[in-house]
């Protein structure tokens, strides 16, 4: 049962499977979005806190750990332990979520259940990753996937569980110990998660969760010495200071999931309906705040203008307000930083001479609220054209051809995702086979699956995650020659 009131059990550290203070005593506030008002006060960590926790999932990885004895099955086991603690405490997590990020209820207990698949899933690869024989001539040659060690992993606060289970899943199923820092406006799932893994018997140190600032907690994550490969999601800004720092000191690996501008297009004989449905959730799912948001809107000439009043009506359709309410679609943004920095995107769409169909204000003067937007008649050169917004801001544009919407579909830094809507298989292959993009959904949007690899080309990362390609990225490969004597 959604719970608007539940306090959150957890706020402090979590280091070496206990609960513990800041090293500096230092706290920072977490807050409902919707209603600006504080929910805990939860422990900052840095620097030295990073320190223990590396220590604590180093000394949790030593070849003589008893993470490191355990058979694979035996992770196996302790991850599907892990799922059913997050069936059993579904509806607290998702009430926590809904209050610490401001997504509908029913977005929670989405993200929950994918979290949970995305675990299962990993589970069953323990004893998968297998290496290769090879034929070496006099050599008999064999390799071996081994965990790449410790790893740091950043992650941000539009799918606070969900992010976690995509970098927790793999690095567990593959035998590495964790150092973990959710977003400064979503530490609270992180926390109560951390306990469920202490609860399903996975060893000290296995996993650490550091709640903390970015330039602070962030930085001493990606600057260590003892962590071996860092994943994380969030901005290309700070993606880039995460590479120059992992370059500057022991050449960490990383991975990176960063921003997006993702095309849908639609040709003209698809189902106009359809096609408006799909785009609209394409953009408006989680208030536009999704690295593969569908935030440039393509339509046929020939199909624009009813497109337009459809997809017009579509978004006032949308309900926005309280998300604990079962009927609202949209709750607010993350916070006021974030609000703003998409009401100046509006700002700028109107000025460069986009037409403001519906939309474009704040809604009251509580929590961080914005009207569904959309604007048509949006050219690609315009700033909403090529920046992520990451709100509920529909651009719709107009083409004519296969051949310029392909490049124009190019025509951005970022390369996440793309999709395209349309009954002519021939237009659907020629556009997926061509479009720069990790992801290309033909008929549908946001098909993310466990087993299917996500990332992107361009700016928007470096590296998969989900699939098989997940799982590599936090293994190594270990070559063993012998020579018979
Ligand atoms: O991201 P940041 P922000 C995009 C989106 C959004 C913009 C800014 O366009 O408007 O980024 O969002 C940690 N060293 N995306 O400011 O700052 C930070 O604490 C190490 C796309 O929230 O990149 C948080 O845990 N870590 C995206 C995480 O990085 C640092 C999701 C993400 O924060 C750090 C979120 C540092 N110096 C935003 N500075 C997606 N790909 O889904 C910050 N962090």
């Amino acid at each position: 049962m959604a719970n608007p009131n539940q306090a959150p059990k957890y706020t402090q550290l979590f280091i070496n499977n206990e609960f513990v203070d800041a090293v500096s005593g230092k706290k920072f506030p977490t807050n409902n979005p919707a209603t600006g008002k504080l929910i805990a006060q939860v422990a900052e960590g840095d620097k030295a806190d990073v320190d223990l926790a590396v220590a604590a999932a180093k000394k949790a990885f030593h070849r003589n750990s008893e993470w490191r004895k355990l058979a694979p099955l035996q992770r196996t086991d302790l991850i599907n332990k892990f799922c059913s603690l997050l069936e059993r405490d579904k509806s607290l997590l998702a009430s926590l979520e809904t209050q610490d990020n401001g997504k509908p209820y029913a977005d929670s207990v989405f993200d929950i259940d994918i979290a949970i698949m995305t675990f299962k899933y990993y589970a069953g690869w323990t004893d998968k990753f297998f290496g290769d024989t090879i034929p070496g001539g006099e050599f008999i040659v064999q390799t071996r996937k081994e965990p790449v060690g410790v790893v740091g992993q950043i992650i941000p606060w539009n799918y606070p569980i969900l992010m976690l289970a995509w970098k927790w899943a793999p690095a567990l199923a593959a035998g590495c110990t964790i150092v973990l820092k959710p977003a400064e406006q979503t530490p609270l799932t992180a926390l109560h998660l951390a306990a469920l893994t202490k609860e399903a018997g996975f060893p000290a140190g296995v996993i650490n969760v550091i709640p903390g600032y970015g330039p602070t907690a962030g930085a001493a994550i990606s600057e260590h010495h003892d962590i071996q490969k860092v994943a994380f999601t969030g901005s290309a800004e700070i993606g880039r200071i995460i590479m120059e720092a992992a370059a500057k000191t022991n050449l960490k690996r990383v991975t990176l999931e960063l921003g997006g501008k993702s095309p849908v297009v639609v040709f003209d004989d698809a189902d106009i309906d359809l096609a408006v449905d799909i785009t609209h959730e394409a953009l408006f799912s989680n208030h536009g705040q999704s690295c593969c948001a569908g935030s440039r809107t393509y339509v046929h000439e020939k199909i624009y203008d009813k497109f337009v009043v459809k997809a017009v009506a579509a978004a006032k359709a949308r309900k926005v307000g309280n998300p604990f309410d079962e009927s609202v679609k949209q709750g607010p943004q993350i916070d006021d930083e974030m609000m703003n920095k998409v009401l100046g995107y509006i700002e700028s769409g109107k000025q460069e001479g986009a037409k403001l169909q519906c939309g474009g204000k704040r809604i009251g003067n509580v929590g961080y609220f914005i009207e569904p937007t959309v604007f048509s008649d949006v050219t690609d050169k315009m700033k909403i054209a090529q920046e992520e917004i990451f709100g509920p801001v529909q651009s719709i544009f107009k083409f004519s051809d296969m051949e310029e919407i392909i490049d124009r579909a190019n025509d951005v830094v970022y390369g996440l995702a793309a999709g395209v809507i349309t009954n002519d298989i021939n237009k659907a292959t020629k556009f997926a086979n061509n479009v720069n993009a990790g992801s290309v959904w033909i008929n549908c949007y946001d098909a993310v699956l466990p087993q299917t690899p996500f990332g992107g080309y361009k700016q928007s990362g470096i590296g998969r995650e989900l699939g098989k390609d997940g799982l590599d990225s936090y293994l190594e490969t270990k070559t063993i020659t012998m020579k018979l004597v």
